[in-house]
């Protein structure tokens, strides 16, 4: 798969030897931290008697420019421990984590030559970022960058909001703004280190252009060749649902935001972004948190349909996760200790629609193991696999690889009878191993629909 999008990065991809390693840890990878972190942290959501804002809040709450400066002042986190963060993160089985360089609002979390609105502008004067590098380092973490094109607060970005009646425009050229972004960016990628991704967002006014989009995508690779850069970086994404249109648009992997696409997006690598509650910076009235089994699951899901997790953590002020978030890493890490192996290193299921759950899979010596993932245990004790013709050679439980399964054949399904109770009510694996690759009977009425469940 040498151009994802057909575009013209890939076309420039094709060319180049080291493409298909290029995306290779990202793949294996199939789940990363995204950290939403900044100034918007310490009003945490709360504004003026309204509770429902978070990153977004200096544009949400109406803010003004001088009102956000000073939260500067009171920027302090002297919990954070950057070591903790990212153990966190491992311990999860997260591969990479993506912070917010810079969010919407222009905060810069790192000591930037080119800015004065940044981290040592703020009582802590410490480079988070830098710190997070080190600490990744040591971890084998990738660290990745979640990087804004709009920004809010540097005088020449264009337009202002709608309601910031006083800011001027005055003087201001874009173009300028786009330099300094460069040279932000350029900051970003030669002081902390190889970084996995930069993960662009706000591209969507009027302000930003393809011919843009396609010229800072390639600035990005000439400055670390290996990088890999979402599609927000150009304007290929459709409507709201974080797709990539098809079309002459650069970026290595679609973003599709709080979804999982139905049958993930055949031909392209993906990345499903999603928070755990429903906001992406820190809100101390949300706790609409997803159950740990729901992110277990959807975790599951995703890599099942062939794309990556990225699970967002909102810190607080102080620099420590919200306590409902560690304990939803440390009970996803639980289920990935035990069965990680039906994640990393897998490809999209073979099958259609289950109804008892979800299938990976991974090449092993002369056959492929199906990871079957059991969300629903089947009450009479048998999982039925249909529409598979290979010859199959054993089953195992993931958590218990001694345990022999009992394998029959059954007209165009494999039956493996289970154990009467499932051992792990989110998600019991089963590894079955077969003999080539999945031979699959397509049902007729949906030959041409069956690619990538
Ligand atoms: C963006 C940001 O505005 C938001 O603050 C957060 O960082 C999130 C991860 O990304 O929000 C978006 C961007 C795209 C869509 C929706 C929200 N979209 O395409 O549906």
């Amino acid at each position: 798969m040498a151009s994802f999008f057909g575009c013209q990065g890939g076309d420039q991809k094709i060319d180049e030897p080291n493409e298909e390693t290029r995306m290779d840890w990202w793949r294996d990878a199939r789940f990363g931290m995204f950290i939403h972190w900044g100034l918007y942290s310490i009003p945490a959501g709360e504004w003026k008697g309204t509770t429902n804002h978070a990153e977004w809040i200096r544009t949400t709450a109406e803010i003004s420019l001088e009102e956000y400066d000073q939260f500067l002042d009171d920027f302090n986190p002297v919990e954070f421990d950057a070591e903790a963060w990212v153990k966190m993160a491992k311990d999860a089985g997260m591969k990479y984590i993506t912070i917010t360089s810079k969010h919407h609002d222009g905060f810069g979390l790192y000591d930037s030559k080119t800015s004065d609105f940044d981290v040592m502008a703020t009582p802590f004067k410490r480079d988070i970022l830098k710190e997070l590098a080190d600490a990744c380092e040591k971890a084998g973490i990738k660290l990745c960058f979640y990087h804004s094109i709009m920004d809010w607060h540097h005088p020449d970005y264009l337009p202002r909001r709608g309601w910031e009646k006083n800011r001027s425009t005055e003087g201001a050229e874009f173009p300028r703004y786009v330099d300094y972004m460069k040279n932000q960016l350029k900051e970003l990628l030669t002081n902390y280190g190889e970084i996995g991704v930069l993960w662009f967002d706000g591209e969507w006014e009027d302000t930003w252009t393809h011919e843009e989009g396609v010229e800072l995508y390639d600035y990005i690779r000439s400055l670390q060749p290996n990088i890999i850069i979402n599609n927000r970086v150009d304007k290929g994404r459709q409507g709201m649902q974080g797709l990539t249109a098809e079309g002459n648009f650069v970026g290595d992997f679609g973003t599709p935001e709080q979804e999982i696409p139905d049958t993930g997006l055949p031909g392209i690598d993906w990345e499903s972004c999603m928070t755990m509650n429903d906001h992406w910076g820190y809100n101390k009235n949300d706790d609409n948190w997803k159950s740990s089994e729901e992110l277990i699951q959807n975790l599951v899901d995703i890599a099942s349909k062939g794309g990556n997790f990225l699970l967002n953590i909102g810190p607080k002020a102080d620099g420590t996760f919200p306590q409902e978030s560690i304990e939803r890493l440390a009970a996803i890490g639980n289920w990935m200790n035990v069965n990680g192996a039906s994640i990393y290193e897998t490809q999209a299921s073979p099958f259609e629609h289950l109804d008892w759950g979800r299938v990976t899979q991974k090449q092993i010596n002369g056959g492929t193991r199906l990871y079957l993932h059991v969300f629903d245990w089947p009450e009479n004790g048998e999982l039925r696999l249909g529409g598979i013709r290979n010859e199959a050679i054993q089953a195992s439980l993931l958590s218990a690889a001694s345990t022999q399964l009992t394998i029959r054949r059954d007209e165009d399904a494999l039956v493996i009878e289970l154990p009467k109770i499932s051992p792990n009510e989110i998600d019991e694996v089963i590894y079955l191993d077969i003999k080539g690759e999945p031979d699959m009977i397509l049902a007729p009425m949906n030959a041409d629909s069956i690619s990538n469940h």
